[in-house]
């Protein structure tokens, strides 16, 4: 299936590149974009712990047992599943190369041949497949703690893909950790999330809706929007028609999908390129020397950019310190609430590191939204401020349209801070860290809690030197929490940094390119100079009618 849109950029996308080479425009983006116009697919990774019915779900979705459900872990690569008019098997090794792989080495998972990085992309022409056939589902492997695949999805999965699938058993009824904090760094992504919730027979009907409805709060809560679908299937009872309508509605959003994705990018190109042409085709009186003057200037504001940017960055790497100290304040403020409650889950043996972990998290997801966003976000608009808007020359930018973004002629970095803050605002990283420093504190904590209690039998005495330890814990690992997220939040300051320069580079450079060639055409002669003009309004004229030809909403 291709969209009308999808039709329209296939249509121009070698007239484009043709224009890009020919005036030396920089190609990064074509590149990338190329490939999803070409052939559009919305690739989406099921993760799920290990055992959660990842394989028994698309099997039952397939209506034939293809997907190995055996408990063996170390030969299982990822499976790739799409609709194909007939059965198809192939595998991709790591290093590029495709094999042949039969279906029974499919079913008894005999696919050694393809790790350690390769993968398995199965076309079948199953009924529920046809009707989504924009979508991959991929059948992620689940290694014996969950806690690999889990990382190979935010790694491997995360640029490919453009939704998720988050499985969990209604056996199980909870996130694993690792699942998490996969999901805190795939927030970031602003995808679509289903949510599907497996084995729903083996449990009551009342007790899969209490799981369901608190796993959809919690992805809520994690990734800060709700999940797109939720499903209650059965791999047992054959019983899918959940995922199968959640599936359908995320292939009726796979045009708005393209727009956003493809589309939109696509226009800003076409704008960026239909801008520099009308600096090229304006009849203006300059001469050389004019531009000359023009180069030297917008090159002067560039540096001055550059000083503004290094100033800007020192001014936000040192409100970190200040951030931190308030962050610092609302855990321990969070952890001291707790005290009491964490003193007596101590004293009765239980372990208090989760309830721990759990709060810091919360705590700290909650102070970088309110204490750190804010500040990177001044920090984004104060730059794009400070970015020259358009050029201040004495040329008409002429009466054609460029579309409607930046139809004044305003450069098309302005749209930075809203294209940049989605990446940048939140950290991605920190959450993994805290609980790996904080884990060690409270292991040996509860050691020396079972020593103690063994040596000392008075409940009151007991009950103060718990206190006191679990006190002292806990200071500890606010202290822990600090110095992971110092450089968590230095890491992200640099990020910005470089995407702003990096992501102005390339307008930068072409500014400049087509001014000098306009400087040169004017110093080759007024003859010279009017058949440069004439051939830039062709191919402005060429860019206004393929802006034209884009929809302006992604149902067009
Ligand atoms: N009874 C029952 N067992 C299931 C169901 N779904 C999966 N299982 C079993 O759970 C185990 C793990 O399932 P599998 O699909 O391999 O999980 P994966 O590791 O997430 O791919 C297998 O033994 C399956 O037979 C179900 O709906 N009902
Ligand atoms: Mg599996």
């Amino acid at each position: 299936m291709t969209f009308p849109q999808q039709t329209v950029l296939r249509q121009q996308l070698a007239g484009v590149r043709t224009l890009f080479e020919a005036r030396e425009f920089d190609t990064t983006r074509i590149g990338e974009l190329a490939p999803l116009i070409e052939h559009f697919e919305i690739r989406i990774p099921f993760i799920g712990g290990f055992s959660s019915g990842k394989s028994s779900l698309l099997n039952a979705l397939l209506e034939e047992p293809l997907l190995s459900t055996e408990v063996t872990p170390e030969t299982a690569v990822a499976a790739e599943l799409r609709f194909g008019k007939v059965p198809r098997f192939i595998g991709h090794k790591g290093d590029g190369q495709t094999v042949a792989v039969t279906r029974q080495q499919i079913e008894d998972n005999q696919l050694q041949m393809l790790l350690p990085k390769g993968w398995l992309a199965i076309e079948m022409p199953c009924a529920a497949l046809a009707d989504i056939q924009q979508l991959v589902l991929v059948d992620m492997p689940g290694w014996g703690s969950g806690v690999d695949a889990h990382q190979r999805v935010v790694d491997d999965y995360a640029s490919r893909s453009l939704a998720y699938a988050v499985v969990v058993s209604a056996e199980e009824g909870t996130l694993r950790d690792s699942l998490r904090r996969a999901l805190l760094e795939l927030a970031i992504q602003e995808k679509p999330v289903l949510l599907v919730v497996t084995k729903a027979h083996k449990r009551p009907d009342s007790d899969v809706a209490n799981i369901t409805r608190q796993l959809t709060d919690e992805i809520t809560q994690l990734m800060g929007r709700p999940p797109l679908a939720v499903s209650v299937t059965s791999a047992g009872k054959r019983d899918v028609v959940q995922l199968k309508k959640a599936l359908t509605l995320l292939q009726s959003r796979a045009e708005n999908i393209f727009f956003q994705s493809v589309t939109q990018p696509w226009r800003g190109l076409l704008q960026h390129a239909s801008q520099l042409m009308q600096m090229m085709a304006s009849q203006d009186f300059k001469d050389a020397e004019a531009i000359t003057a023009d180069i030297d200037a917008f090159e002067q504001k560039m540096a001055e950019f550059d000083q503004r940017l290094q100033r800007e960055t020192e001014a936000l790497e040192e409100r970190v310190g200040p951030i931190l100290g308030a962050i610092r304040i609302r855990v321990d403020s969070a952890l001291a609430q707790r005290l009491e409650s964490l003193t007596s889950l101590a004293l009765d043996g239980c372990n208090i590191s989760d309830d721990v972990i759990g709060t810091a998290r919360l705590v700290v997801a909650q102070a970088l939204k309110e204490e750190f966003e804010p500040s990177m976000q001044r920090y984004l608009d104060r730059l794009v401020d400070a970015l020259p808007s358009k050029l201040d020359f004495s040329f008409q930018v002429s009466n054609t349209h460029a579309g409607q973004r930046n139809s004044d002629g305003e450069f098309g970095w302005k749209v930075l801070s809203t294209s940049l803050a989605s990446e940048l605002l939140k950290i991605p990283h920190p959450y993994a860290k805290i609980a790996a420093a904080i884990l060690p504190i409270l292991g040996i904590l509860m050691d020396n809690q079972a020593n103690r209690q063994r040596q000392e039998a008075e409940e009151a005495r007991k009950r103060e030197r718990a206190k006191s330890q679990v006190r002292e814990a806990l200071a500890q690992a606010a202290g822990r929490i600090e110095a992971q997220l110092r450089p968590a939040m230095e890491a992200q300051i640099q990020k910005a940094k470089e995407s702003i320069a990096q992501s102005i580079a390339a307008e930068r450079s072409d500014v400049e390119r087509t001014l000098t060639a306009k400087r040169q055409a004017l110093q080759q002669g007024e003859v010279e100079a009017a058949a440069q003009r004439e051939k830039a309004q062709s191919d402005l004229n060429q860019l206004q009618a393929w802006l034209a030809a884009l929809p302006v909403d992604g149902h067009a």
